[in-house]
């Protein structure tokens, strides 16, 4: 397999990133122009979100025909162009693979539309009265999973927006067409993909949840472990870089995707991390995040898989999560201080990491309050769900503030210069009001920005085995709000430790920190970080090798 471990991804929202030709939309041209600034940050590889033909009404994840190109994003020319520039740069490029479903306007979901069965089994369809669904699962987006097709008599399974059917793993042809799709972009010279949902795929049964949202019946299934490795195999693409997302899953299940010996993937997306914040688990109900949770969080999941020779995707944002600094972290007076103190913690971390577009220059949330200004589908089901459940219009904005996707998908802020230097033309959705003090162009060049620091994150991890290698273990006693780890490495030792709150936290680490460089967020030395028990200045961040 192939190592990832000192390898850093970069994910791009190509409609968000940068437009080229001033349609507001961004493009795969757009991506070409901001390579120069992409191989200056480092990266090795950009994760690109799907620019696959698509009605988008989930922004591409809805995907009509896998082997084109949507022309919003340009041609087949301009995708070549990009993957030549980039490999010039040494850059490698992951593309999206939304396997779970299909667009509804997919060749082959209209084909089972007109009554084709060799089709219709490329879905899952039940028989079930027309006021009846086949089970009472709800879709990620709201509402009941399963839709009415009068025509047919049957129903189809959507496990997100009706207009995205979800596909039968069970029918060998399916697995075949998939595989074929995959050898498609490799002989196009692709270096990896990352796979959408991908523990969703095997169905374990069609029956009632009595006892949550039918999520148990279907997450991590019976074959998911089988088809994967199926998949992979056949595909010719076990040396590429490869990384699944996971929908609810478990540590157990994790282990098996991306452990060594498994053949399946390379590494995983999970979410505990980003679930602190639910109010009992539930997304739309708001909460302070229990940094208690998180602490443990980290502990488990990064030595669990360790334990296990399996290897985890190191992330707090991508396209669907608010950002992590205004979750985490604070927007106002330790704006930069908390940017470079949530990138260093997980940077530092066993695992290989993704940066989000805008993180390295330390975007936030949107602060939107104005349901028309969003264009996310899940965030305006959830918005009229919400009011539904009893929510005043204004109670009902607040949570879709923190919680839509929307405050990832903001355009990319270039340079002060208008729609922050994203299109010359009105982009599809507004740039965040703070683009004229939070932008690309004024960090660049500055030494102590957002952006050097991710630079020096990045560069750290090519030059120090000890990150990408070294064994990782928890100080468990901490408290909460902080957060401390070693890393070890023939004999040598790295330790770091991040505050997560506005407050001084006193460590008592009874001068057992080893005595070589220090950084800190103003590269500024610490010398006193060795003194037994020292204060974490609020959001500050110190890593000391040994
Ligand atoms: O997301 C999967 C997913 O379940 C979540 O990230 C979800 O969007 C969120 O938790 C809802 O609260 C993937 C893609 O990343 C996302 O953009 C797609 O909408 C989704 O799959 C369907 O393809």
């Amino acid at each position: 397999m192939l190592n990832v471990k000192d390898k850093v991804v970069y994910q791009i929202y190509p409609r968000s990133f940068m437009d080229s030709n001033g349609d507001g939309f961004g493009d795969l041209k757009g991506v070409t122009m901001k390579l120069d600034y992409l191989q200056n940050l480092g990266v090795d590889y950009l994760w690109l979100t799907p620019f696959f033909i698509s009605p988008q009404v989930d922004n591409g994840y809805d995907v009509a025909d896998y082997r084109r190109i949507d022309p919003k994003f340009g041609t087949m020319e301009d995708f070549e162009e990009l993957a030549e520039e980039a490999k010039k740069r040494g850059i490698g490029l992951m593309l999206d693979m939304v396997f779970n479903h299909t667009s509804t306007e997919h060749e082959w979901f209209q084909k089972a539309l007109a009554g084709d069965e060799g089709y219709m089994d490329y879905y899952i369809f039940k028989e079930s009265p027309k006021d009846a669904p086949p089970t009472n699962w709800q879709s990620k987006f709201g509402g009941n999973a399963w839709k009415y097709v009068p025509a047919l008599k049957k129903w189809y399974l959507h496990l997100f927006d009706e207009k995205q059917a979800d596909l039968n793993w069970e029918n060998p042809k399916v697995r075949e067409e998939l595989k074929e799709i995959l050898r498609f972009w490799k002989a196009k010279g692709v270096s990896g993909f990352r796979f959408d949902v991908v523990n969703l795929i095997s169905k374990a049964d069609f029956e009632n949840d009595s006892m949550g949202d039918g999520r148990s019946h279907y997450t991590d299934g019976p074959h998911v472990h089988e088809y994967l490795k199926e998949l992979v195999g056949d595909a010719g693409i076990e040396d590429m870089i490869t990384v699944g997302e996971m929908s609810s899953t478990s540590l157990d299940n994790c282990i098996r995707y991306s452990g060594a010996d498994e053949h399946e993937l390379s590494m995983v997306f999970h979410f505990q991390h980003l679930k602190v914040d639910y109010k009992n688990g539930d997304k739309w109900s708001l909460m302070a995040p229990d940094l208690g949770e998180l602490g443990r969080f980290f502990v488990n999941w990064q030595e669990g898989m360790q334990d296990h020779n399996a290897w985890d995707a190191l992330f707090w944002d991508n396209h669907d999560q608010p950002r992590a600094l205004s979750r985490f972290g604070n927007e106002g007076e330790y704006w930069e201080k908390s940017a470079k103190m949530l990138a260093g913690l997980i940077h530092l971390m066993r695992g290989t990491p993704y940066i989000y577009q805008g993180d390295e220059i330390g975007m936030t949330n949107t602060h939107f309050h104005d349901i028309h200004r969003y264009r996310d589908v899940e965030s305006k089901n959830y918005f009229e769900i919400l009011k539904n459940n009893g929510l005043s219009e204004e109670e009902a904005i607040a949570v879709v503030d923190e919680r839509s996707r929307d405050n990832g998908r903001t355009p990319m802020q270039w340079s002060a210069a208008a729609n922050a230097g994203f299109s010359t033309g009105e982009p599809w959705i507004e740039v965040v009001d703070n683009f004229d003090r939070i932008n690309a162009a004024s960090q660049v060049e500055d030494e102590n920005s957002i952006f050097s620091f991710y630079k020096k994150l990045i560069s750290l991890r090519k030059s120090q085995k000890i990150i990408s290698e070294g064994r990782i273990s928890f100080e468990t006693d901490l408290p909460v709000g902080a957060i401390g780890y070693t890393r070890e490495y023939e004999g040598k030792k790295l330790c770091v430790f991040g505050n997560m709150t506005s407050e001084e936290i006193a460590v008592n680490d009874n001068g057992v920190l080893p005595a070589g460089a220090v950084l800190s967020q103003n590269d500024s030395a610490r010398p006193d970080v060795r003194d037994a028990g020292f204060a974490l200045r609020p959001y500050e961040l110190v890593a000391v090798w040994g």
